[in-house]
């Protein structure tokens, strides 16, 4: 193990009955699915910013950032194409740890989360949601969000933006990428919030 892990927390995210959603299918290989390409990352130039509704704008470089206290977070994927991985452990910085660093301004109820190339998704209230750089042990790769993803266990998967380089903080919640485009703004997978119906 090394020292990352050894001060990770692990936390289970909630288990839900049945453990498979409702129209799901089970697969023990992880697809890879996103709109456009892989962009290439420079980690020289990379950083990680909280934005809009706080005291201060805050910035990070990737080594700042994973000096923040980690986590390990155990969770199923659910995709909304209908396959869903259970087991996934993930390790990185949690959302809450992330905000407890920041002074949100009293308006702030929402967050965006900005990813490279203009991918958006929002609804992170749960405190199992957290920015990966590793999964099952490994750093990720490239096309599943390498160097950061956002990890949001309880929703499905559309919502886990890979790339991510921002959290921006509104009053007003604020649709996302696949949200404007006709996806369920709550994507809870045991309710099948799939699509929307406006
Ligand atoms: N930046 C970005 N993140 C994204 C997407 C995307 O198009 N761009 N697609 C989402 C969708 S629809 C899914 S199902 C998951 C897939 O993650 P995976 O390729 O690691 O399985 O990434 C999500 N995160
Ligand atoms: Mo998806």
């Amino acid at each position: 193990m090394n020292s990352e892990l050894d001060r990770a927390d692990t936390v289970m995210s909630p288990g839900r009955e049945p453990r498979l959603p409702p129209g799901q299918v089970r697969t023990d290989k992880w697809p890879v699915l996103h709109y456009g390409r892989v962009p290439s990352v420079d980690l020289a130039t990379w950083d990680f910013r909280v934005f809009g509704l706080v005291e201060r704008p805050s910035r990070w470089s990737y080594e700042e950032f994973l000096a923040l206290p980690q986590i390990e977070v155990r969770s199923d994927i659910h995709c909304v194409t209908r396959w869903s991985r259970f087991d996934n452990l993930w390790q990185g910085v949690s959302f809450t740890e992330v905000m407890r660093r920041v002074t949100p301004k009293p308006e702030a109820r929402f967050a965006v989360i900005h990813a490279e190339q203009g991918y958006t998704t929002n609804q992170l209230e749960n405190d199992d949601v957290l920015f990966a750089h590793r999964h099952d042990g490994e750093d990720l790769t490239p096309e599943h969000g390498w160097p950061l993803r956002l990890v949001a266990p309880r929703r499905y998967f559309w919502k886990s933006a890979k790339w991510v380089r921002s959290v921006e903080l509104t009053s007003q919640d604020r649709p996302g990428f696949w949200e404007q485009n006709g996806y369920h703004n709550q994507a809870d997978p045991w309710n099948e919030e799939r699509f929307s119906d406006w």
